[in-house]
């Protein structure tokens, strides 16, 4: 039997959720779109996890990485069959559940091409960089924009490593990261009126940030295709929009990138996409957050409790829209 004491924010859904919640999610059952839709009802609790998705078995040999205990969690992590079975992914539907689907990612080979203001642009096979780069494991919340939330081990290495690989020249501003256009393999992607391929970008201060994480695995192996084989981002301290999928070009620019959800909804997620309880997302509050496999609502954190590590990155730039 599993008996765990509850700490104090660990109140149950039905106590926390404000009434606003509720009206939000009778309005997006009663027909809203896209994002939106799925957010606020269940995940499915299936009893074993599928065997969906290859992961890059070519470098198996490099997991499990070694933890880097620098990056806590004041929660539980989130079991992996809740994580791998309620999964935003586009390029395979636009449900919760797109596991069996992403079974069409092939991701091997897999070839990452760095462009844009660089010394040299260059293309390199993902097992070439992973070799390359330092992996560890580090333990980070996510957050998405819907208001639901998880805690998982990503492994993977610092999107530092990859922008000192790089070398931007001095007039690179931003980082641009896009997954792959193929409609063969992405069914999503015939979707016509959505602007694909999925791009997102940070500043390239951000990029450097400690936190910026290019993960190549999670649960100590490899990346399953519905996690975003073979590289994804993470960027725990902004709504999990910001962290792009199975990434396969890089693009360093001197303009702000307009990114996936932007060119669809601008008024709704925007460039910066920082956390923030205290702003709510037009159609619904940010306040609180369900926590993915549990029956639990828990209050939402500026930054998602990062602040310490990054609020710095956003002194001057108060008149931006930081947190949506
Ligand atoms: N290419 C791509 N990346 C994406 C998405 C997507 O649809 N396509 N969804 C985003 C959203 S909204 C979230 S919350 C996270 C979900 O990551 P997870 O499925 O690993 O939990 O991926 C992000 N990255
Ligand atoms: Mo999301």
């Amino acid at each position: 039997m599993h008996i765990r004491i509850r700490r104090g924010w660990e109140i149950p859904e039905s106590m926390a959720t404000p009434e606003s919640v509720f009206l939000d999610r009778r309005a997006l059952l009663g027909g809203a779109v896209g994002l939106a839709a799925a957010s606020l009802a269940g995940g499915p609790a299936q009893a074993a996890l599928p065997g969906s998705g290859t992961g890059a078995v070519a470098t198996a040999d490099l997991y499990p990485a070694k933890r880097n205990e620098a990056y806590a969690l004041d929660r539980p992590l989130t079991e992996e069959r809740y994580s791998a079975t309620y999964n935003n992914f586009y390029e395979y539907g636009t449900d919760k559940t797109v596991t069996p689907a992403s079974n069409a990612l092939k991701v091997q080979p897999w070839t990452i091409k760095v462009d844009g203001l660089v010394e040299k642009p260059f293309e390199i096979g993902f097992e070439d960089l992973v070799r390359k780069m330092p992996l560890e494991e580090r333990l980070y919340r996510h957050r998405c924009v819907e208001a639901w939330s998880m805690a998982v081990p990503w492994t993977g290495f610092p999107l530092a490593a990859l922008v000192a690989l790089a070398k931007p020249s001095a007039d690179a501003k931003y980082v641009q990261m896009q997954t792959f256009l193929d409609k063969a393999m992405a069914p999503g992607q015939r979707a016509f009126f959505y602007p694909w391929p999925y791009t997102e970008g940070l500043t390239l201060a951000e990029a450097t940030n400690d936190l910026a994480f290019l993960a190549t695995g999670v649960y100590g192996k490899p990346l399953l295709n519905q996690f975003g084989a073979p590289l994804r981002l993470a960027v725990p301290w902004k709504y999990g929009f910001k962290s792009v999928k199975s990434i396969n070009r890089i693009t360093f620019t001197a303009e702000r990138p307009k990114t996936f959800w932007e060119a669809l909804q601008a008024a709704e997620y925007g460039f910066w996409a920082n956390v923030n309880p205290a702003v709510a997302h037009p159609r619904w509050s940010q306040a609180t957050e369900r926590v993915l496999g549990t029956d639990q609502r828990v209050p939402t954190l500026i930054y998602n409790g990062y602040g310490e590590q990054v609020a710095g990155l956003y002194k001057g730039l108060e008149k931006e829209r930081l947190f949506a």
